[in-house]
């Protein structure tokens, strides 16, 4: 599972804090905190209003390339920002995200166009986050075929479904699931990742549920997972999942784990 570190979002109260009083400290303990639970990427988001938008996420990306080596995923619902920080990435990451709202794709995809830049790709336009499958496969397929025309090969992009609430619908993770299958069907190559703690909204013992979307999400294979690599308990069901589905011989990384540990009782 490819690791998208979630925890340098200024959506997060502590987080967002610590950016008003520009705490660098913490910011750089949490890059270090995440890199060191295994993170691949380390997600940067500001979270501020537009105006500040460019300036925080400047700042973030300072302190986090500072502290650590592992590549950026610039997490930003305006393309105008992530265009004006790109030049500042020290070495090629995740762009977070294109969809198919606005002109999303024609700010993104030149800018990563001949370059080792990836892109997460949302399955919604501007109605919003579709409810059926075939409105998602639908939206996916055009945004793979709109990368293509830029030389973005289906293997630099994360498509992520956008997991909907199970308490606004029922068949979420099913229709998630069949999304990924679909999906995979007619491109083999792409990669699916999706935040894992929307699943849960409204229901008490989040953890629980978010811990056992993974579980089935891997199996239905999601490729990578925005998540709290600091999370023992989501760390542990992750690899007790990829032991289980025979991605761990002999049970060495789970065994390991524990013994070191990085899992179980702390
Ligand atoms: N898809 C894409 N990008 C995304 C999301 C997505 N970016 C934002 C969001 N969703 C993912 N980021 C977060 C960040 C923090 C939390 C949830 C999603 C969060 N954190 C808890 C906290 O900080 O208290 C701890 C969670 C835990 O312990 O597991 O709630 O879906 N492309």
């Amino acid at each position: 599972m490819i690791i998208i570190g979630e925890k340098i979002n200024g959506t997060i109260p502590v987080v967002k804090k610590a950016i008003e009083e520009r705490d660098a400290e913490f910011i750089r303990n949490r890059a270090i905190d995440q890199a060191e639970a295994g993170a691949h990427y380390l997600d940067v988001c500001a979270g501020t209003a537009p105006e500040e938008e460019v300036e925080t996420l400047l700042w973030l990306m300072d302190i986090v390339q500072d502290a650590v080596d592992i590549p950026l995923c610039i997490d930003s619902p305006n393309p105008r920002s992530i265009e004006a920080v790109f030049k500042y990435a020290k070495k090629p990451g995740i762009i977070n995200s294109v969809s198919l709202e606005g002109d999303k794709c024609e700010v993104i995809y030149p800018l990563i166009q001949g370059t080792e830049w990836q892109v997460i790709a949302l399955t919604c336009d501007n109605n919003g986050i579709p409810k059926n499958v075939e409105t998602r496969i639908d939206i996916a397929k055009e945004l793979v075929e709109k990368a293509s025309t830029y030389g973005i090969a289906p293997e630099r992009i994360y498509l992520d479904p956008l997991v909907i609430a199970l308490a606004t619908d029922n068949k979420s993770v099913l229709n998630f699931v069949d999304t990924i299958h679909k999906i995979k069907e007619i491109y083999p190559t792409i990669k699916i990742t999706s935040g894992l703690s929307n699943i849960s909204f409204g229901m008490p013992l989040r953890k629980v549920v978010n811990q056992t979307f993974l579980t089935i999400a891997a199996f239905a294979g999601m490729d990578s997972a925005i998540m709290d690599p600091c999370n023992r308990d989501m760390i542990a069901t992750l690899l007790a999942t990829e032991a289980l589905m025979g991605l761990d011989r002999n049970c060495r990384k789970y065994n390991t784990a524990f013994r070191k540990g990085l899992i179980g009782p702390k």
